[in-house]
């Protein structure tokens, strides 16, 4: 790895791999989401308007299982919150996740540029509010009245993630970018490793296994995150 000095900006991508070890599925794995519903139907604005209700269920189901005190932060959350407590630069977490395991586990500088599972928005008027219960193609909007307009605050595939003019601003001012838990699949956050390259970046990617776009980093690290994210977060700050 390059050399890092504490003043430098360090860019963390995190996704659902992260949040494995503290009991949620990812997506791509052979158990995970996408062996059980189709995307087409569950993730994308076209499945929604085809049936809202499929759609909410699959999310209210998402939301009951994050809510179960079982689950909870682990380890690499953890680590992730102690660097950026640490490290005298910033540390942007940019994370794929809709989960609040990174808030929950420390983390304070964080953009959840796929949305968020405890909030819902009203496509009438714009209103995104906090939502840890169900809601149905009959939820009355409280901000303006309206029924059927409130869904799920997720990015779908066809629509635009969240704060990405901030996002890259930092991938294109970081001198360390570090992609953990994805499987390099999905875009933009797929291209944010040659972003970040093509600014001088070093790069590294932890995963369990090596990712589509393994090749594009700098150093690769195999193993699960609760193991492989504290030792690197340690193996970080010892040096700066
Ligand atoms: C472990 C582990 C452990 C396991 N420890 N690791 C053709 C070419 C290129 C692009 C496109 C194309 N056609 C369409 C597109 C664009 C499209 C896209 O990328 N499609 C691809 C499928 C090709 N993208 C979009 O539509 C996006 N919007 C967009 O592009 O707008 C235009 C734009 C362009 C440029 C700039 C700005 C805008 C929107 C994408 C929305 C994705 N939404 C979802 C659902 C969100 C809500 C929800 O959660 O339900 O986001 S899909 C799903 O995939 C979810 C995830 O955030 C995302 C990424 O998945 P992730 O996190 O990588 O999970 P997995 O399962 O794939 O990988 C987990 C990894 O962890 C694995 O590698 C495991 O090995 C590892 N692992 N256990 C460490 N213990």
């Amino acid at each position: 790895m390059a050399s890092t000095r504490p003043d430098h900006r360090i860019v963390i991508l995190t996704g659902a791999g992260i949040s494995k070890e503290s009991g949620l599925d990812t997506f791509r794995d052979a158990d995970g989401i996408w062996a059980k519903v189709r995307l087409e139907d569950v993730a994308t604005p076209e499945g929604y308007q085809r049936n809202p209700r499929l759609v909410h269920d699959f999310y209210n189901a998402r939301r009951a299982n994050l809510a179960n005190p079982s689950v909870q932060p682990n380890a690499a959350h953890q680590a992730l919150a102690r660097l950026e407590r640490d490290w005298p630069g910033e540390v942007l977490l940019v994370t794929q996740n809709i989960d609040d395991l990174h808030e929950r586990g420390g983390s304070r500088n964080l953009i959840h540029m796929h949305g968020e599972l405890f909030r819902v928005t009203c496509t009438a008027c714009g209103v995104i509010r906090e939502e840890r219960g169900e809601i149905d193609p009959d939820t009355v909007c409280p901000s303006c009245q309206t029924v059927g307009t409130t869904r799920p605050h997720v990015v779908w595939f066809g629509e635009m993630p969240l704060e990405m003019e901030r996002i890259y601003e930092a991938l294109e001012t970081c001198r360390l970018f570090v992609s953990i838990g994805t499987s390099g699949t999905v875009y933009p956050a797929a291209g944010f490793v040659q972003a970040a390259a093509l600014a001088g970046a070093s790069t590294v990617e932890l995963n369990m296994e090596r990712s589509v776009g393994a090749d594009l980093f700098d150093e690769h690290i195999q193993g699960p995150a609760t193991e492989t994210v504290p030792a690197f977060v340690d193996r970080l700050l010892a040096a700066s």
